[in-house]
């Protein structure tokens, strides 16, 4: 019963307001020109229910909500598509549609849906706006610490398979520290990473360049995915000698353009790119599409970082390839809590890590310590070694500065 009454939550809406909108006749699009948000019909490329496909447990939950609802044909199963500052938008099997929240992951007490997520929509037959009455099961989320003692996550995305670390080269200079945090809280999340090096058409050579993917490899391992994208804004395609900046790439281990993009993020696939503003994640996705569909900013000189133009979250559907999720950068990532991010990424040091003679090992000069043992053997690399440490003393310090009576998930 009480599942039943949760299918048939208020709309968070005043009904003020909803009689009034009723009224005025204005429906679905009355709410999306009060708040400004693009036109639905107007955007291109977004997915098809069929391009995204639910796990079996999310499927499941479906089912199950819609049973205790005595199978009532106002719900429907979709993914969210789009969020617009925070309005979602749903593609159904039916329709893609503007939706609300109901009351209860309005007020919080369920949780609030992101971007990739599977939900239960609910549309009314007499009512104009959609209402997302449940996220189901998520099959992981992509979460980042907003920094506060309290330890909340802000979920970035969900359902996410492939993570797609983007960074600039040339510029500023390759930073591995943003490249190693973003691959823990990638794979803590649980989805595959890979490395995407944008803007080579910037570096000064191409043995530079295949020293930056190279050192790619070093900190993440010889099996990682780094792919190389040079002059996707046009600009300065002529200038840059493509095919030398390829052979340099191959030559290190790494891939080479579009093609490569579209070789992880698989039909089937969903990905998202993940990366300070600026870096190209855009530009990328409109090369991708083949037009400018998201918009792009100029970065600036002294800095090399955007303006966050980016301020949708949104998935589109790549011809020939899956899905990808462009959303807003992200200025710093803060690690707390994802030990399980960092072990599955610097598994060989983690596991050394537990096997010190003290538990609490700082690993920095105290007798028995198995990864000072190991490096001066010549049994584990520096580079990996130096970057765990790092982010595992990173995440230590974080879980210290949390209020007492905050636990973070194993
Ligand atoms: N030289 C060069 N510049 C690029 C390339 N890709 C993107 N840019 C520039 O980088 C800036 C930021 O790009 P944008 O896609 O908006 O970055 P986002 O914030 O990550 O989405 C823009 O001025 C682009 O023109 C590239 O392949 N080569
Ligand atoms: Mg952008």
């Amino acid at each position: 019963m009480a599942k039943r009454n949760a299918g048939r939550t208020k709309v968070r809406t005043s009904s003020l307001a909803r009689g009034s909108r009723a009224r005025r006749g204005e429906g679905a699009d009355g709410v999306r020109e009060a708040r400004g948000l693009p036109a639905l019909e107007s955007l291109a490329h977004v997915p098809a229910f069929g391009d995204c496909t639910p796990t079996e447990a999310q499927r499941t939950a479906f089912a199950a909500f819609t049973a205790a609802c005595g199978q009532d044909p106002e719900l429907e199963l979709g993914f969210v598509c789009r969020l617009d500052r925070n309005f979602p938008a749903v593609r159904t099997e039916r329709a893609l549609e503007r939706a609300e929240h109901a009351e209860r992951i309005f007020k919080g007490d369920l949780e609030r849906p992101a971007v990739g997520d599977w939900v239960v929509l609910r549309r009314p037959a007499v009512h104009d706006v959609a209402l997302i009455e449940q996220v189901l099961p998520r099959k992981q989320a992509l979460t980042r610490w907003r920094g506060s003692r309290r330890g909340e996550f802000q979920v970035l995305a969900a359902n996410v398979d492939e993570v797609l670390v983007t960074q600039p080269v040339g510029g500023r200079g390759l930073s591995l520290d943003r490249i190693a945090r973003s691959a823990v809280v990638a794979s803590d999340s649980g989805a595959a990473v890979s490395v995407l090096l944008t803007k080579a058409d910037r570096t000064l050579s191409a043995a530079e360049l295949a020293r930056d993917v190279a050192s790619v490899r070093a900190l993440l391992g010889e099996d990682a995915r780094v792919c190389v994208l040079a002059s996707l804004d046009g600009a300065t395609a002529e200038e840059a000698d493509l095919a030398s900046l390829e052979e340099a790439t191959l030559e290190a281990g790494g891939t080479f353009g579009l093609d490569a993009v579209r070789e992880v993020v698989a039909p089937g696939v969903v990905g998202l790119v993940l990366g300070e503003s600026g870096a190209g994640k855009s530009t990328l996705l409109n090369a991708l599409l083949g037009e400018s569909v998201l918009d792009t900013t100029a970065v600036r000189a002294a800095d090399d970082a955007g303006r966050h133009t980016t301020v949708a979250r949104r998935m589109v559907k790549i011809p020939g390839a899956g899905v990808i999720i462009d959303c807003p950068g992200l200025r710093s990532l803060p690690l707390v809590g994802h030990g399980q991010g960092l072990q599955e990424v610097f598994g060989e040091v983690a596991e050394l890590a537990g096997e010190c003679r003290f538990r609490d090992c700082t690993h920095t000069g105290e007798p028995g310590c198995r990864i000072a043992e190991a490096l001066s053997a010549g049994e584990l690399s520096d580079v990996r070694t130096r970057a765990y440490l790092e982010l595992a003393g990173e995440m230590r310090r974080h879980a210290g500065s949390l209020d007492p009576d905050v636990t973070l998930a194993p």
